[in-house]
């Protein structure tokens, strides 16, 4: 059992799971609108990856035997156009979430609660991994050079991203 302060951290941070899953669609639509497929298939792998970042922590709550409390979301604020300014708001998004998730394995320790504890280190390292992703594209555009024939490229190779998380979450526990 995790205290209702922990619950309430959790549930605010699936809040901020579906905010990025929410972001990253409405950064897909856009640059699909744009003629850049690539870079929304992408940006769609990604919508499903945070949809399972979300869904991970809504079954820990289950499993916890505490509620699950879903709030509004909140429209996705990003004004980008360019491909280099989108994907430095995602680096930028994405650094915000590890502060968000750092605060959670640092109130798991602060109760003692070495369960929360062991669950958030996954999120830990799928941060590194998500900023790390992040850097990697804006160092590949900067490659390539922000031009049109770079984010040609950029396209080419983002267009190659597949999905590897599940999509049926019934299968990730909390609803058994
Ligand atoms: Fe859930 O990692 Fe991105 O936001």
């Amino acid at each position: 059992m995790i205290t209702k302060r922990m619950a309430d951290r959790i549930n605010l941070q699936i809040n901020r799971e579906m905010y990025s899953a929410y972001l990253y669609m409405a950064m897909s639509a856009r640059m699909a609108e744009a003629g850049y497929k690539g870079i929304a298939n992408w940006l769609m792998v990604q919508y499903h990856e945070e949809m399972f970042h979300a869904m991970k922590l809504y079954g820990y709550l289950q499993d916890q035997g505490a509620s699950v409390v879903l709030e509004a979301i909140a429209r996705p604020d990003f004004k980008e156009t360019g491909v280099k300014e989108l994907f430095q708001h995602v680096l930028e998004h994405e650094k915000g979430v590890s502060a968000s998730i750092r605060e959670i394995a640092a109130l798991a320790r602060e109760e003692k609660d070495y369960a929360t504890e062991a669950f958030i280190a996954w999120y830990i390292s799928e941060q590194v991994e998500e900023e790390k992703n992040a850097t990697e594209i804006l160092q590949t555009i900067d490659l390539l050079g922000d031009s049109a024939q770079g984010n040609f490229m950029l396209n080419i190779e983002l267009g190659k991203r597949k999905l590897t998380v599940p999509v049926n979450f019934a299968e990730l526990g909390g609803a058994d």
